[in-house]
């Protein structure tokens, strides 16, 4: 390199010469700030970032699996850009300061430098989109002869639909662990995105156009996933449930699911009187009743599924009381009206609701 002397010399900022420390001490405290950053991160990471449900590291698919090495992949090459152009920075900074009766280095032009980090990057971009279109055919490959759900997003739960075996079930979906399985996603208002991080990449939800994804389950368990798309005031409890378990399982989970409701008795035909009295049916389907409303959750079985109102409360005897008193209170916003409904209404209501297995 043709070094080159100045004029003047002067300090960084355009301070006068001897302010080389200040430069140093500047950097000194900007490393301090970013390990005081750096350990606070660390600090939360188990908390956070590795908490085994709904995490990204911990893959519970293939195609979960191709995305993380993926991202391993491009973690560990930015590293390694990272800390090698930081460490030439930061040696050059330090080799070529300015030293009493010194002036600072000055350098200009170099052919071989500027070939070797255009052509350099280029290749290593090159590598890394070979990569990432290679994952992406990977992870959207449909193996065999897969299981079709229709996952329909609304504000704020997910409607889901077996067409096949005649099931329909909302926020909570079920599939056989080691079939794939292709979900054919819509969504009935705004734009959501549906994400399950242990089973697969996020996928956005579009009204009038259908998205599909595919995953195989490897392992049985309930993975948890939420929609990752700003959608309204619930954004954060329209949360999903995917409860993978052995096919067996899975065909009576199905046989269940495609009974229609049984007669109830007592409090809660009661409650099924309090139902048809009121304008529930309007917006919720009960199979083998009167009531088909398509604008809430189906809830032919609701008592089978683990929570309820996209996961703001367990399904509960108790909980469900407090979503029938009053919607708004538990989940404002939400498209249920308050029907301010007499405690005695609500006992009743809350007991036909549970008697839905
Ligand atoms: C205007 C339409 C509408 C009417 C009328 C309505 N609901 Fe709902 N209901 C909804 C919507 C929308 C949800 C989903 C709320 C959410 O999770 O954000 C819901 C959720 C529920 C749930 C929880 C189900 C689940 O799986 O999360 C129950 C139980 C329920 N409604 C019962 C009733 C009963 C009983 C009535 C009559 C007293 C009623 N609803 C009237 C729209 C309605
Ligand atoms: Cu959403």
């Amino acid at each position: 390199m043709r070094r080159v002397t100045p004029e003047r010399s002067s300090g960084p900022f355009g301070r006068p010469a001897g302010c080389g420390w200040q430069f140093l001490r500047a950097i000194s405290v900007a490393m301090r700030l970013a390990a005081t950053g750096g350990g606070l991160a660390v600090g939360l990471l188990p908390r956070a970032a590795f908490a085994a449900a709904r995490s990204p590291f911990s893959p519970s698919s293939p195609q979960a699996r191709e995305i993380a090495s993926l991202f391993w992949i491009l973690i560990i090459v930015a590293g390694v850009i990272f800390v090698g152009v930081e460490g030439v920075l930061l040696y050059t900074a330090f080799a070529h300061r300015e030293r009493p009766g010194r002036a600072p280095s000055q350098f200009t032009g170099n052919t071989r430098v500027e070939i070797a980090w255009t052509v350099g990057p280029a290749i290593l971009l090159a590598v890394i989109f070979y990569l990432t279109v290679r994952t992406m055919g990977q992870v959207s490959a449909v193996a065999g002869d897969p299981l079709e759900i229709r996952v329909i997003a609304h504000q704020w739960w997910w409607e889901v639909r077996y067409p096949a075996e005649g099931v329909v079930t909302a926020n909570e979906i079920h599939v056989p662990v080691g079939e794939p399985v292709l979900i054919h996603l819509e969504s009935a208002d705004v734009i959501h995105s549906f994400w399950v991080p242990q089973l697969a990449g996020k996928t956005d939800a579009n009204p009038g156009h259908v998205n599909d994804l595919t995953f195989t389950a490897s392992e049985p368990g309930v993975y948890l996933g939420q929609c990752a798309e700003f959608c309204g005031v619930e954004h954060t409890w329209m949360l999903i449930r995917v409860v993978a378990e052995p096919p067996a399982q899975f065909q009576d989970w199905v046989a269940s699911q495609r009974r229609p409701a049984g007669t109830p008795s007592g409090l809660a035909a009661e409650g099924a009187r309090v139902f048809q009295t009121q304008t529930c049916g309007s917006c919720h389907t009960i199979a083998g009743t009167a009531a088909n409303g398509v604008a809430g959750p189906d809830l032919t079985h609701v008592a089978s599924r683990a929570t309820i109102g996209g996961g703001v409360l367990p399904n509960t005897p108790e909980a469900m009381r407090r979503w029938l008193a009053d919607p708004q209170a538990v989940k404002p916003g939400a498209l249920m009206p308050n029907f301010k409904l007499t405690p005695d209404e609500v006992q009743a209501l809350a007991a036909y609701m549970e008697s839905l297995h």
